[in-house]
C-alpha cells in the first residue's frame, strides 16, 4: 500500500513537472529577473521542496522578513546578521541573485528604534538621523557585493499622494528619504537603489511617486527602479490604471519592479485596502469559503488575472526589470494570515505541494 503511494506521489510529481514547455526561468527569465520572496524555514534549509522550486524556475530571491530593521538591528548598537547571511549562502547555492529589502520603512522597526534608548520619549531629529545614517551605511555595507540591489525606502506614501506621517517624516521631513538614499549609494556605489510601494496604480499616489523620482534626481542621486509591491486581487487594481503607473514610472527614467506579486482570491472585509500590515480583522467563516479548496469557476477566473498580468509584463518588457512573487508557494504567503488569521489563500503560482498550478504554462507560453 505504501509503495503504490509512493509511486502514485512520483507519478503526480513528474507529471505536472514535465508538462511544462519550459520553466519561468527560461521564458520571463529572457527579458527580465524572475524571483520569489523566500521566509526565513526555506533559506535554512528547512525546506526541499522550495529548494527544487526555486532553483528550477526562478533567478533571483528576496528575503521576506530578515534583512528588515527588526531583525538586523534587535537592539542599539547590535546586528544580528546570522540569518539574513544564511539567505545570501542560500541564493548563491541555487543561483539566484539576492535583491536587499528593506533599509527604511516606519513599520516592523525595532522597539528601540524611534524611542530615547528604552523610555517612552521620542526619539530627537538628531539622534533618528543618526541611526538611520549607521543603520544603512552598516548594513549595506555588511552585504557589499552579495546583493544586486536595494528597497532603500518602502511605502513612504499615502495612497492620496501626500507623505506618511511617520516618525521619520514628522521628525525629519522628506529629506529623510534623500539621506537614505545617498547613504545607500556611499556604501555600496555598485547597488541598484529602488523607491518600493504599494497601491500603485492609485493615480494620486503614482504622480507624488514621480515627483519623488524626480526630485531625487534633480538632486544628483542615484535612483534605479520603482517597486511596485501588485499585491492585487481578481478585481483590483484596474489593469488601465495599473499600466499608467508602469508607464509613467519608466517615463521618469527608472526600471518599474514588480516587487511582491500576489493575488487574494478572499473576500474582503470592509473597510480593508492596500497592503499595510497594521490592518487586523476578526475571523468569520464567510471570510474563508474555500477551506477545501477553489471551486473551478473560481480557479478559472484567478488564472485568468494571471495571465492578464502577465501580457501585460510581456507588453512592457523593456521597462520591466524584474518581476517578483511574494513567497513560493500558497503553504506560506503572508495572505493566509492577513488581514485575518487563519485562512487559506491560494495566491501564488506554485500550490500547497510546491507544484507548479497549470497557469504556470500559460505564463511560460506568453513569454516564449
Ligand atoms: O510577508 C511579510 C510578513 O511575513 C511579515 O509579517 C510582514 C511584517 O514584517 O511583512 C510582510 O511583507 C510586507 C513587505 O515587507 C512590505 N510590503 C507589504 C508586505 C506584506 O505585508
Amino acid at each position: 500500500m505504501k509503495t503504490l503511494r509512493l509511486v502514485v506521489i512520483l507519478l503526480v510529481v513528474f507529471a505536472s513537472e514535465s508538462v511544462l514547455a519550459q520553466s519561468l526561468r527560461e521564458a520571463v527569465g529572457k527579458y527580465c529577473l524572475i524571483g520569489a520572496a523566500v521566509n526565513q524555514w526555506q533559506s535554512d534549509g528547512q525546506v526541499p521542496e522550495a529548494d527544487a522550486v526555486l532553483k528550477r524556475h526562478f533567478n533571483c530571491a528576496v528575503a521576506e522578513n530578515c534583512m528588515k530593521p527588526e531583525v538586523l538591528a534587535p537592539a542599539e548598537g547590535i546586528f544580528d546578521f546570522r540569518t539574513a547571511d544564511k539567505f545570501i549562502s542560500y541564493c548563491q547555492q541555487l543561483g539566484l541573485k539576492a535583491t536587499g529589502h528593506c533599509l527604511v520603512w516606519h513599520s516592523q522597526a525595532p522597539d528601540w528604534w524611534f524611542t530615547n534608548g528604552y523610555t517612552a520619549a521620542p526619539v530627537s531629529k538628531e539622534v533618528l538621523k543618526e541611526r538611520l545614517i549607521k543603520h544603512i551605511k552598516t548594513v549595506v555595507g555588511h552585504f557589499k557585493g552579495q546583493v544586486i540591489g536595494w528597497d532603500v525606502v518602502n511605502e513612504a506614501i499615502e495612497d492620496d499622494g501626500s507623505f506618511r506621517k511617520s516618525p521619520y517624516y514628522n521628525l525629519l521631513g522628506e529629506e529623510f528619504i534623500e539621506i537614505a538614499f545617498r547613504t545607500a549609494h556611499e556604501a555600496d556605489p555598485d547597488a541598484e537603489l529602488y523607491y518600493n510601494d504599494y497601491s500603485m496604480a492609485k493615480p494620486s499616489k503614482r504622480d507624488a511617486v514621480c515627483r519623488l523620482i524626480r526630485h531625487l534626481k534633480e538632486k544628483g542621486l542615484r535612483i534605479d527602479g520603482v517597486g511596485m509591491q501588485s499585491h492585487n486581487g481578481l478585481d483590483y487594481p484596474d489593469l488601465k490604471e495599473y499600466e499608467k503607473s508602469i508607464e509613467a514610472f519608466a517615463a521618469c527614467g527608472v526600471k518599474v519592479l514588480i516587487t511582491e506579486l500576489d493575488i487574494n482570491v478572499l473576500p474582503n472585509p470592509e473597510g480593508f485596502g492596500g497592503a499595510a500590515v497594521e490592518q487586523n480583522f476578526e475571523f468569520q467563516q464567510k471570510y474563508n469559503p474555500y477551506a477545501n479548496g477553489l471551486p473551478k469557476a473560481k480557479q478559472q477566473e484567478l488564472d485568468k488575472r494571471w495571465t492578464n498580468l502577465f501580457k501585460l509584463y510581456y507588453k512592457h518588457r523593456n521597462q520591466i526589470g524584474r518581476i517578483t512573487l511574494w513567497g513560493v508557494s500558497d503553504e506560506n504567503s503572508w495572505l493566509n494570515g492577513w488581514p485575518i488569521k487563519g485562512r487559506t489563500n491560494y495566491p501564488l503560482l506554485f500550490d500547497r505541494n510546491y507544484q507548479a498550478k497549470p497557469v504556470v504554462n500559460e505564463i511560460i507560453n506568453i513569454f516564449k
